[in-house]
């Protein structure tokens, strides 16, 4: 197998047997995001065909999932980091009733090492808790995230109920299940704020960038 190969395997395999001299050796050639967003997304994608065929188990899954975020604890300290000044306060969230934290967590380490506070809530945070912790925190923004179907409609309770606490600030949605057009026609129409979708952890630095200058 090539050396990316390997990496998708051992997502898929949820093996972390020969994990770490294999990332070392993809960190000479590149990015810890090359690597992140290439062979182990693909692997991750393979773990979530695999999953709707019926041919993994959510036990099985969930040992991809460790893998992926061991691999993305070990290249965090090798990502650029550009912490000059900070640009803002982000509260982030996985909505009610989903679990799925890796890729918010990914938009974690990505907005914090350029600069912004991030105040991670978790997963499966309702609405109050939400509006809580923006009265405590005052975050320049709050950030979505929701892979399963029935999240991207918990996003449009969130925001409806945002609104009613008479919270304004700009939101950021992200998620496997979520799309553009849905941000666009669902969920922006019930919020008073702006509301941005990002596609990936990347776009969402961008939106965030955008947002503070
Ligand atoms: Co689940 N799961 N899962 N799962 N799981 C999916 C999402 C699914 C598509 C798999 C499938 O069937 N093909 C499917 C959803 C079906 C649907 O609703 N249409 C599914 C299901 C059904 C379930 C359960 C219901 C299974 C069950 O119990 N029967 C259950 C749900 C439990 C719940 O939430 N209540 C469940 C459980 C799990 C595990 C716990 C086993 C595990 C999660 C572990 C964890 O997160 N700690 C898991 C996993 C790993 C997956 C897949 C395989 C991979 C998700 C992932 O981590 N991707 C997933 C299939 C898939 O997506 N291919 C699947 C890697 C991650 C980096 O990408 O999170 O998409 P992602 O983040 C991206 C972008 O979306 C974006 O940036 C990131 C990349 O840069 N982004 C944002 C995300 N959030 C953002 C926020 C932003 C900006 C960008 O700003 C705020």
């Amino acid at each position: 197998l090539s050396l990316e190969e390997r990496l998708a395997s051992y997502v898929v395999e949820g093996s972390k047997e020969g994990l770490i001299p294999d990332l070392n050796e993809a960190l000479k050639k590149s990015s810890p995001l090359q690597i992140i967003n290439g062979p182990l997304m693909e692997g991750m994608s393979e773990v979530g065909r695999l999953f709707n065929n019926n041919e993994l188990i959510v036990a099985e899954v969930l040992q991809s999932a460790e893998v992926m975020k061991a691999s993305v604890a070990y290249l965090e300290p090798f990502m650029e980091k550009n912490e000059s000044s900070v640009k803002g306060k982000i509260m982030l969230a996985t909505v009610k009733g989903d679990v799925h934290d890796i890729g918010k967590n990914l938009v974690e380490i990505i907005l914090a090492n350029n600069g912004y506070h991030i105040v991670n809530l978790g997963i499966k945070v309702p609405p109050e808790q939400i509006i809580e912790a923006y009265r405590r925190e005052q975050p320049d923004a709050i950030g979505l995230s929701g892979l399963l179907v029935k999240s991207a409609q918990q996003m449009v309770l969130t925001a409806q109920d945002l609104k009613t606490a008479g919270i304004s600030v700009p939101i950021m949605v992200g998620g496997a299940a979520l799309t553009r057009k849905f941000t666009r026609t669902r969920i922006r129409p019930e919020y008073e704020g702006m509301v941005l979708y990002a596609k990936d952890a990347m776009d969402g630095l961008d939106l965030a960038n955008k947002l503070s200058d």
